[in-house]
């Protein structure tokens, strides 16, 4: 078949060109179009699908440079009951994930796909994920149907032609496919319209033996832009594992004490639950200085001084929309002032972008993230998507680190872990050694959040170290690869894990803990067991606070609140323990001894 390219090929590298020919002739499109990255290409693409209808340009004197989309009420998160990992063996993918079959889900897939692309161009992105040419980063290609996510992917990776100067005639990358699941008849456009195929067609799949990923049917975040989740995260935890290293869903900072001394501290809460405003908060505390280096993704690799090493392997941030606003994160929003893609936030009649919890009231009218007018009066649903996104650069970052592209990463001092979690856990609690750190994180917990489609918000499921649906292989193998990683290096040169919970609330359902930029607060006692300034109360769930090095001075704290926040509530814990015992049963027996043993030590410690 003969297939039409709309450029030049731009690299020699056999297989490489072989591949994109033979995804072409499967999917048939109008014609094949190597994307270069550039500023010229993201204009011209979104020049098209402002035309197509399917991005309004914002009022250019309040939004310089940035889109509104809006997609399909059925395409507005990650699908997790639609996303695989389809090792060989289904006992290799653990209980946490979907398996189907490699050979059957390929098949099957290949259904879908053949003749998919009529009508459309197919795209092929090169990308880096990690500064070009460092030695952690990893090089990947996507072919898409869906300019969307080629201007996304210019914002949330390195999308340029220096990738083939890595790659030469014959170097390794991670191939990636995606389509929207829409081919067009002969002469059918999208009219506006979010081209995506119902829930039931949509198919994420990982192939973790084959570092494959082959991704139908979704056009939003997670299921569309491959380097992110599916990549830097399904398949990049399977070679960690294979190579002795850590990809992991933690956001990363610089912290600055006003002595200006550095520290690294990376972080990990499930989806929706504070890594974006973490990494960019304004400490309230005198002469604390935060600087953001990743939001989202750490990779993490041991250097020769036996210190864990971590880069951020995104160039953007894909962050939650709702809640932000200049009293909770001033920096995302400077970061959103401009070259930002919006997508499902409510737009005012001005040309500009509206959400709940923006930090000022709504105009009279809006249109609503599903294209309906929206009056404030009268209105029953939120005008933004609960999930609702933005894409926005990490270069436009008024807090980014010096050193967030070094590509030898940043050494790791301290790991968070956390939830959203109205009762029992209290703000911070220091693990007592790797170990414990490893249970802990293991043991983590949070209220469901509205970043997976299929999920009952508000309840409260076990999300081991925020990764339960981006682990690429069977859970109690990857606890296991943490207590390998702990192995690998000396004590003291491991980071300190703590776990933290922003989300107290009382029984009346009042936030104990007023967050954001006081959560500095919570850092500064880590940065202090980290310098070992401070001293910590042993209890039997872990290392805490004394209440009078938490500092709440200028908060509406009360002395009550914080004795709450930092009180070990046994009959809580008693609880939580059976709870966490029936997901260490759900994850079969694979799971460590030592984990195990840990289970009975604190049952003991609890008495
Ligand atoms: P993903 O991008 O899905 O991985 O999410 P994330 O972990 O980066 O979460 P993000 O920082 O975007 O926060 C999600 C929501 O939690 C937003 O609505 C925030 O306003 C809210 N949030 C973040 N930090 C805090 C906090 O310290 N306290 C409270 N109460 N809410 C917070
Ligand atoms: C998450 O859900 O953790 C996200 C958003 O960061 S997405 O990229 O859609 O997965
Ligand atoms: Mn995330």
């Amino acid at each position: 078949m003969k297939i039409n390219y709309l450029n030049e090929i731009p690299t020699k590298h056999d297989r490489l060109v072989s591949w994109v020919k033979e995804w072409a002739e499967l999917m048939t499109p109008e014609g094949v179009y190597w994307c270069d990255g550039s500023k010229a290409e993201y204009d011209k693409l979104s020049e098209e699908l402002v035309n197509g209808g399917l991005a309004t340009r914002l009022n250019p004197k309040k939004r310089p440079n940035c889109l509104l989309f809006r997609s399909d009420p059925s395409d507005v998160a990650r699908v997790e009951s639609r996303t695989y990992v389809a090792s060989e063996k289904q006992e290799d993918a653990g209980p946490l994930n979907n398996w189907i079959d490699p050979a059957e889900l390929k098949k099957t897939m290949r259904g879908f796909y053949k003749g998919c692309m009529k009508g459309r161009t197919m795209y092929v992105i090169p990308f880096s994920m990690g500064p070009v040419g460092s030695d952690i980063a990893k090089i990947g290609f996507e072919i898409t149907d869906s300019a969307y996510v080629v201007i996304n992917m210019h914002i949330m990776a390195r999308v340029t032609p220096e990738v083939y100067e890595v790659l030469g005639a014959d170097g390794e990358f991670i191939p990636t496919v995606h389509s929207v699941g829409k081919p067009l008849a002969r002469g059918e456009k999208d009219n506006g319209v979010w081209p995506c195929a119902p829930v039931k067609d949509k198919y994420i799949a990982h192939f973790p033996e084959t570092r494959e990923i082959w991704s139908y049917g979704s056009g939003y975040g997670g299921n569309a832009l491959l380097g992110k989740k599916c990549l830097a995260l399904r398949i990049a935890s399977v070679q960690a594992r294979d190579e002795g290293w850590m990809a992991e869903h933690m956001l990363i900072l610089k912290i600055t004490s006003p002595e200006g001394e550095v520290k690294h501290i990376a972080g990990a809460f499930p989806s929706a639950c504070g890594k974006t405003n973490l990494a960019m908060l304004i400490p309230t505390i005198e002469a604390w200085k935060v600087e953001t280096v990743g939001d989202d993704i750490a990779w993490m690799k041991f250097g020769a001084d036996g210190r864990l090493y971590a880069i951020n392997p995104e160039s953007g941030f894909f962050g939650v929309a709702p809640g932000t606003s200049m009293a909770s994160n001033p920096n995302a929003m400077h970061s959103i002032a401009k070259d930002t893609i919006f997508t499902n936030v409510a737009l005012t009649e001005d040309g500009d972008i509206w959400w709940e919890g923006i930090g000022y009231d709504p105009p009279d009218t809006l249109i609503d993230w599903k294209g309906n007018k929206w009056n404030a009066a009268t209105a029953k649903e939120p005008a933004a998507h609960p999930n609702a996104r933005f894409t926005a650069k990490a270069a436009n970052c008024p807090v980014i680190a010096d050193n967030w592209e070094d590509p030898a990463g940043v050494p790791i001092d301290a790991f968070l872990f956390g939830g959203r979690r109205p009762s029992t856990i209290p703000l911070v609690n220091q693990a007592t050694d790797w170990v414990h750190g490893t249970f802990v994180g293991s043991a983590a917990g949070s209220e469901i959040t509205a970043a997976a489609l299929d999920l009952k918000a508000g309840t409260v499921r076990r999300d081991p170290m925020a990764m339960r649906p981006f682990i690429g292989y069977h859970v109690a193998d990857f606890l296991q690869h943490w207590l390998n990683i702990g192995n690998k290096t000396s004590d003291d040169k491991l980071p300190k894990i703590f776990f933290v919970n922003w989300f107290r609330k009382t029984k009346d359902g009042r936030w104990l803990w007023p967050g954001f930029g006081d959560n500095s607060r919570v850092l500064e006692w880590v940065f202090k067991r980290c310098t070992g300034k401070v001293d910590a109360v042993k209890t039997a769930i872990g290392l805490l606070p004394k209440k009078e090095d938490i500092n709440i001075s200028g908060t509406d704290v009360t002395s009550a609140d914080l004795e709450a926040l930092l009180s070990v509530d046994i009959d809580g814990w008693k609880e939580e323990l059976s709870a966490i015992k029936e997901s260490y049963k759900i994850y079969g027996d694979r799971v460590p001894r030592e984990l195990l043993d840990q289970i009975d030590a604190l049952e003991k410690r609890l008495g």
